[in-house]
Parts: structure tokens; sequence; C-alpha cells
């Protein structure tokens, strides 16, 4: 069963004993095809050899990315004897009965100090491994050769005997497929090695699949923090990663969180026109009304101070009139609407500065999504913050039932406060807040700063609601609250001092009612 050699293809990146095997494959007989470099090799030293390009008909490209990858080759290493001789004599393939392949130098080339990513891939061998599969499969015609220290043996069976034998074209086959196998091992795992560096360096790999459109940012929270923003590829419409700016300078990455938290708390009031002004992630001014202008007017009118550069979020189209009232009473960074009337966008032009951004319709129904908090050595999930109790579902613990009005307001307050950073508390009245006490480390003073912000504006607490983003753990905040004025409170209870704390309220006349759902946000 041994099987004569009449051709031989050889296309070789180490050129190891190159010339013994061809001088010895000439003396006998057997016809030599050759890829680029070995031909122009072989002939140099005088061996005659027949381009693969001649014998395909088909020209070596893409910088030799294509050299042997065609059916006249494939055909070649895999037709079967007497089985596909017709076949192959139908489209003019001839046998190839020897395959000599070593592959494009993967392992010496990432050795190399200093090697880049490019480098590393155009040394990926694709055909030849291809070859190399191709002929070890149909090992019961053909011998493969992939390492140069079997070339002599392989010689001297062939002039002593006239052809190789099937055990040994097993064997070499079977060595074979264990080369290409520790070649595609090496390439799969100095590609993963490189996704490690990169995910530290700036964004796991994992996910730029979702999120895949990266713009770069001038820097991060601070000037040497290097940023980006990456969005989704289809992002909703009325979210920043749909968001498309319209006039002013690049957004920041601070911008961006701020003009996202503005959006989100606006996203909560569907039914009137609305307005948010956000500073450093928290609302200091929200509000209500029968149009945009005067719900900005309202929003401002909580904490003009504050304003001073902040990011200002409408719910509707937003009109000249408003756009006109923002710039003469203040300064602005980023205006956020899910429209803009042609002519607002003209008076926004007078300041070439203000970011403008367009969210797109704010939408009815929001699906959640996952919330990711790098921490050191690892990775924070969990679903966003997307529920929103009725608050005429909610439970009234004090003696004193809330008036409409109060429930009204509550439920304002309790929107606001979901979105203010804890400890939150807000105090609202005629949909307007009237204070925020933000991202105190105790509730108390939380209170205490909304009463100090409330007297700053010029605002009166007396009447007020207040919502607090998560329980009273003491009746000390209830008391603060009570001491400004505040006569109803929503939140969500839960301490082990209720009673206390519902005692407070009763104590004081105050009316309040539990939501069962708190909403931290750090
Ligand atoms: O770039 S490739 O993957 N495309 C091919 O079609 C191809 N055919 C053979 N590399 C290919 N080869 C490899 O070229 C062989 O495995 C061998 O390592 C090398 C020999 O090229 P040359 O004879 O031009 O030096």
């Amino acid at each position: 069963n041994r099987v004569p050699i009449r051709r031989a293809l050889i296309s070789v990146s180490d050129k190891t004993n190159l010339d013994m095997l061809a001088n010895g494959l000439s003396r006998l007989g057997v016809e030599i095809l050759s890829t680029g470099g070995t031909a122009k090799m072989l002939e140099q030293s005088g061996i005659l050899v027949t381009e693969i390009s001649q014998y395909t008909e088909f020209p070596e490209m893409m910088d030799g990315r294509i050299k042997t990858l065609h059916p006249r080759v494939h055909g070649a290493l895999l037709g079967r004897n007497g089985v596909d001789d017709e076949v192959m004599a139908q489209h003019g393939i001839e046998g190839i009965d020897l395959l000599v392949v070593n592959l494009y130098p993967f392992e010496a080339t990432i050795k190399q100090q200093g090697v880049t990513l490019e480098q590393a891939i155009e040394n990926i061998d694709i055909g030849g491994p291809a070859m190399i599969r191709a002929a070890s499969k149909n090992h019961d015609r053909v011998t493969v050769l992939v390492n140069p220290e079997d070339y002599e043996e392989m010689l001297d069976e062939l002039s002593t005997y006239g052809g190789i034998s099937h055990a040994n074209r097993h064997i070499l086959a079977a060595k074979a497929f264990a080369h290409t196998a520790r070649y595609d091992g090496l390439i799969a795992n100095y590609l993963s090695a490189i996704n490690d560096t990169e995910e530290q360096e700036d964004f796991p790999r994992y996910f730029t699949k979702q999120f895949n459109h990266r713009s770069e940012l001038r820097y991060g929270e601070n000037p040497h923090q290097k940023a980006a923003f990456y969005t989704e590829q289809n992002p909703a419409s009325g979210t920043m990663g749909h968001a498309w700016q319209i006039q002013g300078k690049a957004l920041s990455y601070n911008n961006i969180a701020d003009a996202d938290a503005a959006l989100s708390c606006v996203k909560e009031f569907n039914d009137l026109p609305a307005c948010v002004i956000v500073k450093h992630a928290n609302p200091c001014g929200v509000a209500t009304e029968s149009n945009l202008t005067l719900a900005y007017l309202k929003a401002f009118a909580t904490d003009p101070t504050s304003a001073f550069g902040g990011v200002l979020a409408f719910n509707q189209k937003l009109t000249a009139q408003v756009a006109e009232t923002i710039l003469e009473k203040q300064f602005a960074e980023v205006i956020v609407a899910p429209a803009y009337e042609d002519e607002a966008l003209k008076v926004f032009a007078t300041k070439k500065n203000l970011r403008v951004i367009c969210c797109g319709d704010l939408p009815e129904h929001t699906k959640p999504w996952k919330m990711y908090k790098r921490v050191s050595g690892g990775l924070l999930v969990q679903d966003a913050d997307i529920e929103m109790i009725d608050v005429a579902q909610a439970e009234v613990v004090s003696k004193r039932t809330p008036t409409t009005q109060e429930l009204t307001d509550m439920a304002f307050a309790w929107k606001v406060a979901k979105w203010v950073k804890s400890n939150a508390i807000v105090y609202v009245k005629d949909a307007q807040t009237i204070g925020v006490g933000a991202g105190q480390m105790s509730r108390v003073v939380s209170a205490r700063i909304a009463s100090i912000k409330a007297d700053d504006a010029g605002l009166k607490v007396p009447g007020s609601a207040m919502a607090s983003d998560a329980f009273f753990p003491f009746r000390d905040g209830i008391d603060a609250a009570a001491q400004a004025g505040i006569t109803a409170v929503i939140q969500p209870g839960g301490s082990i001092r209720d009673e206390e704390v519902i005692q407070a309220a009763d104590e004081h006349d105050m009316a309040m009612i539990f939501t069962g759902m708190r909403h931290f946000n750090h």
C-alpha cells in the first residue's frame, strides 16, 4: 500500500533542509509546485519548480494572504483515489501526493520585543494550515511533512521503496494535526492576553459588544483622568446615548453625567410641562407648571445660587420664550430637551458656547437596564431603579390623613427624592421644590440643609411636604422638619423605630405615608 509521489507542493517559511529535500525529489523525478518565496529560493538553487500561481492560473494577492487558497490546490490535496478521479480530470486538477508546509512564524513573531498586534496578525497563517489539514485528512493518498527533520527519512523511504507506506502517512498526518492545533493554541492565547491588557486600560471587551460606539472625551471627572463615552448600538429615544448635540462646546464627562441625572428626573413628570436643574449630579430645582417658562422660573427659584452653571432638562419641546428666559436669568452649561422650536435655537445661537442637546421623544415606558459600578478588584451590577409607586396606594401611618394638596405635593417630592443623592430630603409645595438636602451622611442634616436652602432662596417652608429617600432612623429628622413648618411626610418606612417616628409626626399633627419602597441613589 505504498503510494508513489509524482507531484509535491512545497510552501515553507522555515527554509531549513529545503535544498536537500528539493534536490532529492527532483532526482526521483517528482514535479515540484511552490509558492512565491519558496519557488524563488529553489530556482536560485537551480531546481525546476512550477509557481503555484501558474498552476492555479490565479495570482498571489493581498500581500500573500491569498496564495494557495484555490480549489485547484485543495482539490489536488483532498481528491480521493478511485473516487474523485473523474471530477478532478474534469476540472483540470492534478493530484498532489506530497505536501511540505511549515507555517508563518507566529510564535517567533510574538516573542520579538515591541511587536504590534498588526504584525502578529499578519503572521497568522491561513493557507498553510488549510493545506496541512486537507492533506492530513486525505492521508490515505497524501503524505504531509510539517517538520524539516522529517524530510530525510521520507526521502529514504521514497528512494528505497518508490512510495510512502500507509503507516507512515498516518503517523505524519497525526503529527500535522498536532502541529496546527498547537499553532492555533498559540494564537488563541496571544489574543486573549491582549484582551486582558486592553480591559485594564480602557473598557472590558465584553462590554464593547453592547456599548459599541466610542467617543473620546477631553478628560474624565478631572483633567488628569482619561475618559470616553460608549453608547449602545440602538439607544432608546430620550436617553443620553441617543441624544445629539445641536450647538455649543463639546460635552464633557460631567456634562453627560449631569444631563443624564436631569433627564432621568424630568422623565418622572409626564403630565405637565416640567423643568429640572441639576448641579453636581443633584437636582437643585424641579418644578411643573402650565407652561415650560413658568416651570423653569419655579425650578430656578428653588436655588438660584446653585443653578449657576447648571444642566437644565425639560420634558417638552422648548420654546423661544423659555430660551430667552433662561438666558436672561442665568449662565447654564447644558440644555436638554426632547425637541426645540426653530426660534428657540436662534435664541440659543447667540450663546455659542452653550451646549444644546436634543434627546428625542421621552419614552412612555422604559425597560429595565443594568447599572455597573467599578469597585477595586471587582464590578457591581444591579438593575436600574426604574420602579415608582403610585402614591395613592401608599399606606397612611399618621393619625391625620393627608389633604389632597399634601398628597399631590408628596407624590411630587417622592419623584424628585428618587433622583437626589442619599441621604435625600426634598421639600415641595405646589409642584415646586422648596428645599433640597442631598448627599449627607446623616438624614437629619439633609433635612436641616433643605430648610437652609429654602431660607436662602426666600421660599416659605410652612405647609410643604417632605420626602425622604429612605426611612428615618430616629425622630430627629421629623422634629427638624416640623420645626421648619413641614406638614406632610412621605418615606419608605421600615425602621425599627418607625413607631417613635410616627409618634413624632402625630405630635406635630403631620400627615405621614409609607411607600414601602426605598430609593437610595449614590
Ligand atoms: O497568507 S496565507 O495564509 N495564505 C495562503 O494562501 C498561503 N499559502 C501558503 N499563507 C499561505 N501560505 C504560507 O506561506 C505557508 O504556510 C508558508 O508558511 C508560507 C510560504 O510562503 P513563501 O513560499 O512565499 O515564502
